[in-house]
């Protein structure tokens, strides 16, 4: 794997209300809280031997903030950018600068929701997208960054 891989974390990105995660509508986004989340994705990751920054806002300009930050300082990004995901034209902007693999995730399948979620700004600018499989999305997004870093390798 490359030095930057080991030495630079993956950056685990949530959007607006994720951090109400596990404790409404769980027949939609599961029971799993976003602190378990945390802690599953930062068990996977080691066992890739890389680390995450796991963050959650709820205001658009710190994700694009967090974006630019990874830019510089990670190895991939994981962004379930949740409401944002449909609307935001900064973060699509904001991601379009990023070399790094870059993993969007939803624990819903927003394809099988109302038609304002079927359009993505982030899947345009994304290496790969995952919907649909609640909190194992993010660890199949952490194994699927440490293949493409490990693939860019060769
Ligand atoms: O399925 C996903 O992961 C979403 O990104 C979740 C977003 C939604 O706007 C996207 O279309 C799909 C909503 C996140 C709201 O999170 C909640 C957590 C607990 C209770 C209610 C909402």
């Amino acid at each position: 794997m490359a030095k930057k891989a080991l030495s630079f974390p993956i950056y685990v990105l949530n959007g607006p209300t994720l951090n109400l995660l596990g404790t409404r509508e769980p027949e939609v986004y599961g029971h799993t809280t976003l602190a378990d989340i945390e802690k599953m994705v930062t068990v996977r990751a080691r066992s890739h031997g890389l680390g995450v920054v796991f963050r959650q806002s709820n205001h658009e300009g710190d994700l694009v903030d967090w974006i630019q930050e990874a830019r510089i300082k990670g190895c991939g990004i994981i962004l379930n950018g949740a409401a944002y995901t449909h609307t935001s034209i900064a973060i699509h902007d904001a991601l379009r600068a990023v070399q790094a693999p870059i993993i969007e995730v939803h624990l819903s399948n927003p394809h099988a929701r109302e038609p304002f979620r079927h359009h993505s700004f982030v899947s345009t600018v994304a290496t790969g997208v995952i919907v649909g499989l609640k909190h194992a999305g993010y660890l199949l997004a952490v194994d699927a960054i440490a293949a493409l870093l490990k693939d860019n390798k060769k």
